[in-house]
């Protein structure tokens, strides 16, 4: 299997939490896809992931899966024994549902924000971002507060329970560090009292 991503970023982060996890990390190769220089819009790589994000699993048949939640779930039924996806109908159903809060709330959030409300990742990606970030969009900003509500959210879960579905580390945990990288990089603090 090759895992195609750029290390350190956020969402390859959440599929790495994954392949470590489930102990494949040496069961992977990866091959580095250049964001900043925008090779994840040129046409060799749209023609393996339309919309133009990483990572992408590729399967030794040539198959190629996006997003990280259908990676996870590929990644975590190949033994049969889905430690990250939930094992019983309400495990699953907890997992999908905070799972998807994490990404709304966090992770996309913060993308939305990175992407619109800042310089992101450069000029090369301008071209497929908002065109005036100069002028700090609002849409951009509110997605900034949006995020603290999501981190707000998740440290009351986190009060509850040890982790963000349950008692038991799942693909939702791995939402929420992926996004507390990003949140890292676009310089949105996790409030003081969280
Ligand atoms: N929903 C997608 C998933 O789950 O895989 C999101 C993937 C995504 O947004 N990846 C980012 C990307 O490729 C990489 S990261 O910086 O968020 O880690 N962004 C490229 C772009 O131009 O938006």
């Amino acid at each position: 299997m090759k895992i195609h991503d750029m290390p350190g970023f956020p969402n390859p982060l959440r599929v790495r939490l994954v392949l470590a996890r489930k102990g494949l990390l040496d069961k992977v190769e990866f091959v580095k896809v250049d964001l900043p220089a925008a090779e994840h819009k040129q046409p060799p790589f749209l023609a393996i992931n339309p919309t133009g994000t990483v990572p992408v699993l590729e399967l030794d048949d040539g198959t190629y899966i996006s997003e990280c939640t259908a990676i996870t779930e590929y990644l975590d039924n190949l033994d049969g024994d889905p430690v990250l996806t939930g094992r019983t109908p309400l495990e699953k159903a907890m997992v999908h549902m905070m799972q998807k809060r994490a990404e709304s709330e966090l992770i996309d959030a913060i993308g939305i924000y990175f992407h619109h409300a800042t310089p992101g990742l450069g000029d090369a990606l301008r071209i497929y971002k908002s065109p005036s970030w100069e002028g700090r969009t609002a849409w951009g900003e509110m997605h900034r507060d949006r995020a603290i509500a999501g981190m707000r959210y998740f440290d009351g879960v986190l009060r509850e329970h040890p982790f963000g579905a349950g008692d038991f580390f799942s693909m939702a945990d791995t939402t929420v560090l992926g996004a507390l990288l990003f949140a890292f990089y676009a310089q949105i603090p996790v409030p003081d009292d969280c």
